[in-house]
């Protein structure tokens, strides 16, 4: 029996069952239908004696087909009976396991009697990063086979067991080095020889312990304080039911609570992320690389907080790196901050010492420039001043040997102006890490006008290779993020002037799920960053003619009160707590009688939600009618990964096709008849209208 995906063949007297559905085996239904079917064929051979179910290519099943939970239809009983059936055999069934068994992958695997990995096989039910929870008896084997504390522990968090973990838990039986195939057949020959009786993990008691019982009140609890997150109560009960219900009792249970997942915001708004992340990392757009360049060391011009954290990244990948400073204090204080960096990671048991030695040796300091001239990537992370930054390129671009790729970090800055500054803007392209650069998983990759493909692709390359989220942004003020990230700072600072308090603001968007309002946002990031560029912004003729344009960041910054850092800034601050500060009211008053600004007593959180949200998405559907970005998904991407929106909600552009485009369009007409629109605050961008007008939404929209 054979279908394109999966086949089986007797070979001896033992059924190999073979899937092979790259690129990672995933459970579609055409490998449900084969998997059934092949199950059916060693039904009926009686004499076959054991089956061993094995796959192609580089790893066992990694779960469920995450596209196939779109359908209406999609239903876990088929494969759940299916796992059924392998379990009822009285013939061993043995799962050979490589790469990462995850999510039904492990349930397969854990249907089966007998379960052999080989050394670097890794385990895991990742459901729960999907807002889902395992659908095919997950819940249900795993405490059985791990006891409850570890699995409780392994389908909340999502997170990856090693071979000798899972061996330890006792989720497999052997770790064994060599082909999975020739492994299965081996255990298969020895399991009938020494007649060993199957052993079903349906049949296993779950261990009801105070153990038990304290992991299931702890999750529960942890599962009540966030209920954005559906799956984590829904997983708590399904283990609950695994330890108070018999098995069938609790699949029906955990089945149930599967489909209602399936359909939540949650789950959907997940899984649109998942692939929008991959997406993300593909370059659309014409014209495509033939090939990457090669990336074996790194140069960073600039050791201050950015070039530090930039530079960890590298040598985390076991990247080397040569950081270059103009002083030698310089560089010692950015070498230094980047060893206590490492050593915090490794007195909090994140890395070993030897961890720690290999990275810091890979990472050398120079005051020559010409230490720069083997590198075969160098990124300039020096103040953000274009002169500054435009000497530095046109340095780099006489240093850097030929074919060496030339990154700038300019988080505002013109990356053509700067491309140009080199002397060779086809090596160029804009490398805009987030700060802490260290920790930070989003990675905006600007692509200049004359950014060569192969210099884009490896740019791309590298970033997946130091466990980035990269975006693509074409070239424009504040590119992606930042971009956006305007109008909502300027609705944010006239609801200031109008009467609203930074605390309402912030508390009205953190009851969104972001993970910080707009204020407390600021104080962290410093008042005076924001600041000078707004001057900056002021000094180029680049804001638009209105004299109320983001007057309190700078009055803030007048009055030193910088942020966190300076204890004041929308906040004073206890330590890092910031505490509403009545003199921030009185600053905001004063400057609304200057400007002429009609103060008012109440202003509705519903109110604040729309001005900053909605003009926020109406500049990421303008960036995408632009070309700026090329999808919704990227947009999304980067305000999930680098700006703390929550992932339950998918992303501004998922955001809004859950609210509905006309509402958007509607209420920014609305908020342009009653506020004027002398400026364009609040015009609809054209893709909006014509979306809006045709009943389109984002999620089917593309460019091309
Ligand atoms: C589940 O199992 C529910 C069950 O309880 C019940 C089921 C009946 N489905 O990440 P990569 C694609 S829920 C569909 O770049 P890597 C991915 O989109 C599932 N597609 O590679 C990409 O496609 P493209 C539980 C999938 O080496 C390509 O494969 N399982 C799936 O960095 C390569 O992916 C999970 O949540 C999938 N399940 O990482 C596992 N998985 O090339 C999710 C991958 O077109 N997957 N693709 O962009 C992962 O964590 C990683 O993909 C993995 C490989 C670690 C496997």
């Amino acid at each position: 029996m054979s279908t394109n995906v999966v086949s089986y063949e007797n070979c001896g007297g033992i059924g190999l069952l073979l899937i092979s559905n790259p690129p990672v085996n995933a459970l579609s239904t055409e490998v449900i239908t084969g998997l059934r079917s092949a199950v059916s064929t060693f039904e009926a051979e009686g004499e076959t004696k054991a089956l061993v179910i094995y796959c192609k290519g580089r790893t066992f099943v990694a779960g469920g087909d995450i596209a196939s939970f779109e359908s209406p239809e999609f239903d876990t009983r088929p494969f759940s009976s299916l796992l059924t059936r392998l379990d009822a055999f009285q013939r061993p069934v043995i799962a050979t396991l490589h790469g990462t068994v995850l999510g039904g992958g492990l349930e397969l695997a854990m249907a089966c009697h007998y379960r052999i990995a080989v050394p670097d096989a890794r385990f895991g039910m990742p459901e729960v990063k999907l807002g889902l929870l395992p659908g095919s008896q997950g819940t249900q084997r795993l405490p059985r086979l791990a006891g409850v504390p570890l699995a409780l522990d392994l389908i909340l968090s999502g997170r990856f067991l090693s071979a000798p973990d899972a061996l330890a838990a006792g989720i497999i039986d052997e770790i064994v080095d060599g082909d999975p195939l020739a492994l299965g057949i081996a255990a298969a020959e020895r399991l009938v020889r020494t007649r060993t009786p199957v052993r079903r993990s349906s049949a296993m008691k779950v261990v009801a312990d105070a153990a038990a019982t304290q992991a299931l009140a702890r999750a529960a609890a942890a599962a009540g304080k966030k209920p954005a997150y559906p799956a984590l109560g829904a997983i708590v009960r399904s283990v609950e039911a695994a330890v108070m219900l018999p098995f069938d009792e609790g699949e029906e249970i955990e089945a149930r609570e599967f489909d209602q997942l399936r359909v939540s915001g949650a789950s959907k708004a997940l899984r649109h992320l998942f692939f929008a992340e991959r997406t993300a990392a593909r370059i659309a757009g014409p014209p495509q690389a033939v090939g990457a360049r090669e990336v074996r060391s790194v140069g960073i011009v600039g050791a201050g907080t950015m070039g530090g954290g930039i530079a960890m990244n590298f040598a985390n990948a076991g990247i080397p790196v040569v950081l270059v400073e103009t002083s030698d204090e310089a560089l010692e204080r950015g070498l230094g901050m980047v060893r206590k960096n490492y050593e915090a990671s490794a007195a909090k048991g994140k890395l070993s010492a030897e961890q720690v030695q290999k990275r810091t040796r890979l990472l050398k300091g120079s005051l020559d420039y010409g230490s720069l001239s083997n590198c075969d990537l160098v990124i300039e992370a020096v103040f953000e001043s274009l002169q500054v930054k435009k000497d530095v390129c046109a340095r780099l671009g006489e240093t850097c040997k030929p074919g060496a790729i030339i990154a700038t970090n300019t988080s505002t800055l013109d990356v053509n102006v700067l491309a140009e500054a080199t002397g060779r803007p086809a090596d160029v392209v804009g490398l805009h890490f987030f700060s802490p650069a260290n920790v930070m998983r989003l990675l905006e990759v600007v692509r200049a006008a004359r950014t060569a493909p192969d210099v884009l692709a490896t740019a791309m390359q590298i970033a997946r290779r130091i466990n980035k989220v990269p975006v693509i942004s074409g070239v424009c003020y504040g590119f992606i993020g930042n971009r956006m990230l305007e109008p909502y700072m300027r609705e944010t600072e006239f609801l200031l002037l109008e009467g609203a308090l930074p605390q309402q603001i912030d508390a009205a968007i953190e009851s969104l799920g972001m993970a910080m309002g707009p204020c407390r946002m600021s104080d962290l990031s410093g008042i005076d960053i924001g600041a000078k560029v707004v001057i900056g912004q002021a000094e180029a003729g680049a804001l638009p003619p209105d004299p109320n344009y983001r007057v309190v960041v700078r009055r803030l910054f007048e009055l030193g009160r910088n942020g966190q850092k300076a204890q004041a800034g929308y906040y004073r601050y206890e330590g890092r707590t910031p505490l509403p500060d009545p003199a921030v009211a009185t600053i905001c008053a004063d400057l609304a009688r200057q400007h002429g600004i009609v103060r008012r007593s109440v202003i509705p959180d519903q109110e604040i939600i729309q001005r900053l949200m909605y003009t926020l998405i109406n500049e990421g559907i303008q960036i995408l009618d632009e070309g700026i970005s090329y999808r919704p998904g990227d947009v999304d991407v980067v305000w999930t990964a680098g700006y703390g929106f929550p992932d339950y909600r998918g992303g501004p552009m998922f955001m809004a096709d859950q609210i509905g485009l006309s509402e958007i369009k509607d209420t920014l007409d609305h908020f342009g008849r009653v506020r004027g629109n002398e400026f364009g605050y609040w015009t609809p961008s054209n893709l909006l209208k014509s979306l809006a007008a045709r009943g389109q939404r984002l999620g089917s929209w593309s460019k091309d």
